[in-house]
């Protein structure tokens, strides 16, 4: 691909130069921030039915729960996120070395987080919230200070609209779904759009088509060159948009053709649920981090703000810890322009990634029983000219080693999340 994109792993997999000119600063990036946040969190992931029983979901509650429309829309009544801090939760991200941010404008109940004039079911219009602000103004202000992107989540399947799920109706929502992403893209300028629930369109309710993610894949690219779409616009993903978007897992690989992004919770639920504390370690999500960018992909783990919109505090701590494990590890080289090496298989001990300078970063997350070596199995003849671990300074030895290389570094792990080897190496042309 073009000079712009180069770097030994971040070109790997995208086989159209055009995609790779594209989400070039997306897959420099590596890791970014989910925020899942909307009417549902004000109820906080509980209903209590009028027989007094309780059902419990997130951001799908209203479906789930059956929660009747007149009901969902006096809980969204009284949404007063007087709470949420803009400013704070890019500071949040930016610490733990995410580069970028993608917001739920509009999740599957349709309500609009933004004073769209599409509609008066919106945060502005419909909740107990200062009508004078505007979250998401507040944080594209506090994204551009931050030098962190801002990308909006956008619902195709809604549940509020009743045009969406009538066939003759259907064009009228169109047009509406239309003109609410022209708004966010003259208004609020997002670097990429995130679509979602074309997934449906086999539900006879969703008139959702393959035709119908083309198009729309077009028009937004056409409000703004460059905007990049993930690949949930059409029926069945038929249309691929610029990546894809595994979800709740991270490939064995690096995915054949295409960049990816992989969206996580970091307890069990996107949207706030305030009896859910079964949350990951952040042990796991620098594993997840680096078992991304060594499969050419990229994190997006979720946070999602209570009815207050406040950040759970939780989320909060997880983050900070994955930030610091960044600064002591080399500031995020072996994450950030990182990529698939192609010069080793995965060692059952960590993970391996491939910097923009050619360097390898074995990734320590298991640490095999004293004295033994870590071993690396060579899929192409290299060589390695130095090694070292990052942060530490401390020595390794390389040896030769059947298959590949031993490694042996002179002390133990320096950090239990994952201690990194940086290795120099040497490729025949
Ligand atoms: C969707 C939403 O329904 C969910 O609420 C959340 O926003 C998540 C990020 O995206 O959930 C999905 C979407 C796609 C699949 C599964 C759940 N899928 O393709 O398997």
């Amino acid at each position: 691909a073009q000079g712009a994109v180069s770097g030994p792993g971040t070109d790997h997999a995208v086989d159209d130069p055009f995609t790779a000119e594209r989400t070039s600063w997306w897959r420099q990036d590596r890791f970014g921030m989910f925020i899942h946040f909307g009417a549902y969190s004000q109820l906080e992931g509980e209903y209590t039915r009028p027989d007094g029983s309780v059902c419990r979901d997130a951001e799908w509650i209203m479906r789930e729960c059956a929660v009747p429309k007149e009901e969902y829309e006096k809980q969204a009544a009284r949404f007063d996120p007087s709470a949420f801090d803009a400013e704070a939760v890019v500071r949040a991200a930016k610490d733990a070395g995410q580069r970028y941010i993608v917001i739920t404008s509009k999740h599957h109940d349709g309500y609009a987080m933004w004073p769209t004039k599409v509609n008066s079911w919106n945060l502005r219009d419909h909740s107990a919230f200062d009508e004078h602000r505007d979250i998401m103004r507040e944080l594209k202000t506090a994204a551009d200070k931050a030098g962190i992107k801002l990308g909006f989540y956008y619902s195709i399947w809604d549940w509020h609209d009743p045009d969406f799920a009538d066939p003759d109706t259907f064009p009228r929502y169109k047009k509406r779904m239309y003109a609410q992403l022209k708004e966010l893209v003259d208004e609020y300028d997002p670097a990429l759009l995130w679509f979602d629930g074309e997934w449906d369109a086999d539900n006879p309710v969703n008139r959702w088509s393959a035709r119908d993610g083309a198009e729309l894949e077009s028009y937004v690219k056409s409000l703004k060159p460059g905007l990049l779409v993930n690949n949930r616009v059409g029926k069945r993903r038929v249309v691929d948009g610029d990546f894809g978007t595994p979800e709740q897992e991270i490939p064995d690989g690096p995915v054949d053709g295409q960049p990816w992004e992989s969206c996580m919770t970091l307890n069990g639920h996107w949207g706030y649920a305030r009896y859910d504390h079964d949350w990951k370690p952040a042990a796991e999500l620098v594993r997840n981090l680096l078992a991304s960018a060594g499969r050419s992909g990229n994190y997006l783990p979720n946070i999602g703000p209570d009815s207050k919109g406040r950040v759970p505090a939780e989320s909060l701590r997880r983050l900070r810890d994955v930030g610091s494990w960044m600064r002591a590890h080399g500031q995020g080289r072996a994450v950030r322009g990182a990529g698939y090496s192609g010069l080793v298989e995965s060692p059952g001990w960590g993970e391996v990634t491939r910097g923009r300078r050619g360097q390898l970063y074995a990734a320590v997350t298991d640490w095999p029983e004293e004295g033994k070596p870590l071993h690396l199995k060579a899929r192409t003849d290299f060589e390695i000219t130095g090694a070292r671990v990052l942060g530490s300074g401390q020595k390794v030895a390389v040896s030769r080693s059947g298959d590949g290389f031993d490694l042996m570094p002179s002390g133990g792990p320096v950090d239990e999340k994952a201690t990194v080897v940086e290795l120099r190496v040497s490729v025949p042309r």
